[in-house]
């Protein structure tokens, strides 16, 4: 259970809890148009033309039915389940957007060029504020589990509900293309947009047109919307999704260029949940307003008749899913650490067998360096790293210790004398912010070739002179497997420069097929040891002993 003490009340319930949302000037307008427009087009068409003719539906009954018609079993199901991992994935991802409140089309992530925030808050320039002070509340209303900085639960939701919305969605569209279902939800005819705008005109001018019976067949608007949800919106959710893994982009730099860039996948990711949630506003409001009775007996028991069976069976089942979010709730608060495994049980198989296979490959020219980098962690407030600082870290000694048979202690010279490589490579934190920045450092393959692990030693921790966000020392794991990987780093340059005190000097990692978490700055000491659960909590590092977060974040 997470206590309430008042270190994470200030974490996860400040005093600051106002929300609001800022969109740029010209998003605005554009927003407005693409928004408006439509409805102005179809005020005037019904002003000056009267509303559109459309013929009646003839399909009412199953002996004049042309066409498939019902909804077999597997068809409601699929809808219900549907509903329940939508709406877990629409609130878990609140509140991981709320994490990084800041949406943007470039890769930089610059304070300024967002185009929407949901935080009264500009970016203070005269102070360093770090990413996760500038980290949002949600309600826990709207959001699982909501409140503030609780990326790490809602990532678990997220990334376990996302596979029962990719096998619904799979099982869904398998069952449509085996059976003449297919028929009612893909247009066939270019026809359709003439006819969905008619009934659009309807709509607008708050009329309904003829309606044909649901059971039989959809309108046309009716069908392009179901079309592009299910066959557009749910398969760009889940390829921007992937676009958002460090693994995958820092393998595949084009992959996320298909989206415009890394940023703009996440704005694309996020223009589908409100898509999604703006979608069932409206099919909601339309079944309620065209005979909700016999529509829910539709969709519910499969029959087309009047009765109100359907309707109750239905409320029943909206009650699991909202009672499925007052669990997620419960669970996230007081079995937060039951949920982290469970989802390290269902997707750290996965991921070892797929995204961590990749390994970082990435070519950022110097031009594209971000201008900035947000700042991230807490710096050290010991006295001894405050006295090598102020000598320039000229007796500064890594230690390096463990299941090694060479214990070493290296000044900075030793480490240049050691190797170097240089990369420039896009930095992704489990916020949402990227950034793309040169590191030159040795290589940790060459330190490990020069400690010479002993065969028991399987994993590296790096421990920082900085805090975590609830202990007095901040460290970090990683698997020896994964330190061998190219674009490994014991960086001590950033940008040609020795690192900046606030980027981690004199020395911090860098893991490029990895999120920022695991990239310990201020780096103190290095211990190899045989398994991470003899070290802190036994997570894998602070932010998974305190923060939930995931062991290996190749997403
Ligand atoms: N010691 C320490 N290192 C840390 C952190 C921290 O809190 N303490 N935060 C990590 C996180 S979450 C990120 S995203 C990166 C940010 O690196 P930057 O500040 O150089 O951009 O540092 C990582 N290293
Ligand atoms: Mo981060």
């Amino acid at each position: 259970m997470i206590h309430f003490d008042e270190a994470h009340r200030a974490v996860y319930y400040p005093d600051d809890r106002r929300f609001r949302v800022w969109i740029r000037p010209s998003i605005l307008i554009l927003l407005l148009i693409l928004g408006l427009g439509p409805f102005v087009l179809a005020w005037m068409q019904n002003a000056i033309f009267e509303l559109p003719y459309i013929a009646p539906a003839t399909a009412s009954h199953e002996s004049v039915a042309s066409g498939p018609y019902g909804f077999p079993f597997w068809i409601r199901w699929s809808h219900f389940f549907n509903l329940l991992f939508l709406f877990m994935l629409v609130r878990s991802g609140l509140s991981i957007l709320m994490e990084h409140p800041r949406l943007y089309f470039n890769d930089h992530c610059t304070p300024g060029t967002e185009w929407i925030r949901f935080t009264p808050l500009r970016v203070p320039m005269d102070r360093i504020w770090t990413s996760k002070q500038d980290a949002r509340y949600i309600s826990p209303m709207v959001a699982t589990p909501g409140y503030r900085h609780t990326v790490g639960v809602a990532r678990s939701w997220h990334f376990i509900t996302v596979y029962g919305f990719v096998l619904t969605g799979v099982f869904f569209v398998i069952g449509l293309f085996t059976t003449e279902q297919w028929r009612r939800l893909v247009p066939t005819s270019p026809d359709i947009f003439a006819q969905a705008w008619k009934i659009f005109v309807y709509y607008a001018n708050l009329h309904l047109p003829p309606e044909p019976n649901g059971f039989y067949s959809y309108n046309p608007l009716q069908q392009l919307s179901y079309f592009a949800t299910i066959f557009i919106m749910a398969p760009l959710s889940i390829l921007t999704g992937m676009a958002m893994s460090p693994a995958l982009v820092n393998r595949f730099p084009v992959y996320a260029k298909l989206f415009g860039g890394r940023q703009a996948a996440r704005s694309i990711h996020f223009v589908m949940l409100m898509g999604f949630i703006g979608f069932t506003i409206v099919h909601v409001t339309l079944v309620a307003l065209t005979g909700f009775a016999r529509n829910m007996n539709h969709i519910v028991l499969g029959t087309d008749d009047l009765r109100p069976a359907g309707m109750i069976l239905g409320f029943v089942g909206i009650a699991a899913v909202v009672f499925s979010w007052i669990g997620a709730h419960y669970v996230s608060w007081y079995f937060p650490r039951k949920l982290q495994h469970a989802q390290k049980a269902v997707t750290q198989p996965a991921k070892l067998i797929t995204l961590d296979q990749l390994l970082p490959n990435q070519h950022y020219r110097k031009d594209q360096i971000s201008p900035r980098l947000w700042p991230n962690g807490k710096m050290p407030e010991r006295r001894d790293w405050k006295q090598l600082a102020a000598g320039n870290f000229k007796d500064y000694k890594l230690k390096v210790a463990g299941l090694i048979e060479n214990p070493v202690e290296l000044s900075l010279a030793d480490l240049r004398a050691l190797g170097q490589q240089e990369f420039i490579t896009m930095h992704h934190c489990i916020q949402g912010w990227t950034g793309i920045a040169q590191w030159g450092g040795l290589p940790m393959k060459k330190l490990i070739e020069h400690v010479k692990p002993k065969p028991s030693a399987k994993v590296i921790a790096f421990y920082s002179f900085g805090p975590s966000l609830f202990s007095p020392t901040y460290y970090e794991t990683q698997t020896l497997d994964n330190a061998l990987k190219p674009e490994c780093l014991l960086a001590l340059e950033m940008n040609g420069e020795p690192l900046p005190a606030i980027h981690g000097a004199p020395l911090r990692l860098r893991v490029e097929n990895q999120l920022g978490y695991k990239m310990v700055k201020w780096i103190e000491r290095i211990e190899f040891v045989e398994s991470e659960k003899q070290l802190g909590k036994g997570e894998g590092g602070s932010d998974e002993d305190d923060e939930y977060f995931d062991l290996l974040p190749n997403i």
